[in-house]
């Protein structure tokens, strides 16, 4: 089977010849790695447009800061973000995708042109959501998750990250499809940082073949990410780069994650991950 057909298509979206580029809008003032930067609709679509233009395939917009720590938003602060943003991408024929945890956010954002539902939670913060992704009939990326940001490092226990996580995506698959979403609309994500140490990370990397045996694709999020920033930082006990300095790590996972067959890669600088997954496709092409 070809690396193309094996990474899988996605009801309900368009099909790309090679890993797809999801760039990020976070309108959020406090984001782990760009947050305050695009904090209003005009400068939010603007970024999001200059995303497309860079090589994005899909821009997913979220209104709520997911870092380590972080407290939530309340839904009408989250949809006075959100909202006019897809809006104003969705009307420019951007492939819009909504990062949110609310259903009411997720239906509003369908309802504005949204075309697929990100939940880091995967449905399980909030009851509603299956049942309105069900409903709106859109595609849904169920990411692994273990509770919510303010305390998930405390989570990030494993005897075996990769065995628990295939396991724990697998049982949420099972419920999402139990609540009406089609399987050929969702899409797994390992959740890269959250409940998880670097080494969780770097693992969960190292062996995306064994979350493919999931048999959906797959979407990874390593961008600017606390497992590239000590990877940079080196063995010494030297600080991290700070976030806007792993772009050039955050590329190298995207050719990794290319390469291993991950339908998507989610990004915040598009420019390096555009080449990475096009230098990925030609050399499947030189197989
Ligand atoms: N990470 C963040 C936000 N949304 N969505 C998916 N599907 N997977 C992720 O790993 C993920 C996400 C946090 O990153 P950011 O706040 O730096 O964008």
């Amino acid at each position: 089977m070809s690396t193309l057909r094996a990474r899988g298509r996605i009801e309900g979206l368009p099909e790309w010849d090679r890993c797809a580029v999801m760039g990020v809008v976070n309108v959020t003032p406090d984001s782990f790695s760009d947050g305050g930067r695009w904090f209003d609709t005009t400068a939010a679509v603007k970024r999001g447009l200059g995303l497309v233009a860079e090589g994005a395939d899909m821009v997913d917009v979220g209104g709520e800061s997911t870092r380590p720590g972080a407290p939530r938003v309340d839904a009408d602060e989250e949809l006075r973000r959100v909202i006019p943003v897809v809006r104003g991408l969705a009307s420019e024929g951007i492939v819009v995708s909504v990062d949110t945890m609310r259903a009411a956010v997720a239906e509003q954002a369908v309802a504005a042109g949204a075309v697929l539902v990100n939940d880091v939670s995967g449905g399980l913060a909030d009851p509603a959501m299956i049942p309105a992704v069900a409903a709106a009939g859109v595609p849904f990326v169920v990411m692994h998750w273990r509770g919510f940001s303010k305390d998930m490092n405390n989570r990030a226990v494993y005897a075996d990250v990769v065995a628990e996580v295939v396991a724990e995506l697998h049982a949420r698959v099972a419920a999402v499809v139990d609540g009406g979403i089609a399987p050929e609309r969702i899409v797994i994500d390992p959740g890269l940082g959250f409940a998880k140490q670097a080494e969780h990370d770097l693992a969960l990397v190292a062996h995306l073949s064994e979350l493919r045996t999931l048999g959906r694709p797959l979407l990874i999020a390593a961008s600017r990410k606390r497992f590239l920033g000590r990877v940079l930082a080196g063995a010494d006990a030297a600080p991290p780069p700070p976030a806007r300095e792993r772009d050039a790590a955050t590329a190298a996972v995207s050719a990794i994650a290319a390469h291993e067959g991950a339908w998507a890669v989610r990004v915040h600088e598009v420019r390096a991950t555009a080449d990475a997954v096009r230098v990925a496709r030609a050399i499947e092409g030189a197989l």
